[in-house]
């Protein structure tokens, strides 16, 4: 279990930055095309790419076809996380001289993601990359894109389908372990804690979870998980499931949200209710951007996270390597991501073949001024 305390990686921030500094609504939509140098097909793309002809590439890239069209499907358009890891895909098939189709709905359900699978198949997309709302109840659509030829990556949330290749941000029982370990810290190990989550159905804050109550079993005898509660990573409705919270569990000492919507609005509560906050410790999955005030000012003393845009990038290059057969679902195969380098998929037992970004950074006053995603 290593957890970072400096970055490996900080490419795509300062657009992810500027999209956040207009606004979230100005960088969601329910379908946004964009990029790239988008060639007809066998056309000579960007430097390092090879063409579909097959002509050697420069670069890393070789024998990746020109032109590809991958649908990126987040949980929705509007949470600031999903929109940097969009980004981070538009930026990797802008190198390989194919687009990104931004496609979702505006809640975290499956039911706003099922048109936006459709659409991908009605466009004859190339693949596929999506965060599962449900792990599934998406399955009968993403057999359809894989019967259509289309190649399918989760990323971020993954599901229970078959033929697809899982992105994950970092190792799944280390997140869940590391945000115990830390709470652990913050609350001498001592007292009521509760969790405020995203969707119910998401897959995984669900698995995080799991690996939470673990390791409060095996670890923590006097920390009691007493309420887990779903903001569904809407600002509002996570504002709602935490007073809520704070008035059924007066002894809470600690929350953790692993979620950067769910985080970020929790400790935008406490900042303006100092009281709560003495008593009550914040900490989870945040976006250095959103909880930057809140390490500044003290009402968070650390939180953790990967860079969301690594992540849409190494899920694009993944995409355009399965649709570009230069990878494949196999044990052990291989693929390079640009800038991120060689990635090998592994098997683990009983889950899709997956791929881990790499493992999570701690944020906390010593660092916060480094990032800006
Ligand atoms: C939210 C989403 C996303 C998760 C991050 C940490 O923005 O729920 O799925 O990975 O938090």
């Amino acid at each position: 279990m290593t957890i970072t305390h400096h970055s490996r990686r900080r490419g795509g921030a300062a657009l992810a930055s500027i999209c956040l500094a207009i606004g979230v609504t100005a960088c969601g939509s329910s379908t946004k095309s964009s990029s790239s140098a988008t060639t007809a097909a066998g056309a000579t793309t960007a430097a390092g790419v090879t063409n579909a002809a097959g002509t050697p590439a420069a670069g890393g890239a070789t024998g990746i076809k020109s032109g590809l069209t991958v649908y990126y499907i987040p949980k929705d358009t509007q949470n600031p996380y999903e929109v940097l890891a969009d980004k981070g895909g538009e930026a990797a098939l802008t190198e390989l001289g194919g687009k990104v189709v931004v496609s979702s709905g505006t809640e975290d359900t499956a039911a706003a993601q099922i048109p936006s699978i459709q659409a991908a198949i009605a466009a004859k997309a190339n693949a596929i990359v999506i965060a599962a709302n449900d792990p599934d109840a998406l399955c009968p659509s993403i057999a359809q894109a894989v019967a259509a030829g289309i190649k399918v990556v989760a990323f971020d949330s993954d599901n229970n389908c078959p033929n697809h290749l899982f992105i994950n941000q970092a190792d799944t029982a280390t997140i869940g372990t590391a945000e115990v370990d830390y709470m652990a810290t913050l609350v001498n190990s001592t007292g009521e804690i509760a969790i405020l989550s995203a969707a119910a159905t998401a897959t995984n804050q669900n698995a995080w979870i799991g690996f939470m109550k673990q390791q409060l079993a095996a670890k923590y005898p006097n920390m009691k998980l007493v309420d887990v509660v779903y903001g569904d990573d809407d600002p509002a409705k996570s504002l709602t499931a935490l007073t809520g919270l704070l008035s059924a569990h007066p002894n809470l000492v600690g929350i953790i949200s692993p979620t950067t919507v769910g985080i970020s609005t929790a400790a935008q509560y406490l900042s303006t209710h100092k009281d709560i906050a003495a008593k009550v410790k914040l900490t989870g999955l945040g976006l250095p951007s959103q909880m930057k005030p809140y390490i500044k000012d003290g009402t968070v003393k650390g939180f953790m996270l990967w860079n969301p845009s690594d992540l849409g990038y190494l899920a694009g290059y993944a995409a355009a390597n399965l649709a570009s057969g230069t990878t494949n679902l196999k044990d052990g195969s291989k693929f390079t991501a640009g800038k991120l380098k060689e990635y090998t998929i592994a098997a683990p037992a009983g889950a899709a073949p997956s791929v881990i970004l790499g493992p999570p950074t701690v944020f906390d006053a010593s660092n916060i001024d480094q990032f800006n995603f």
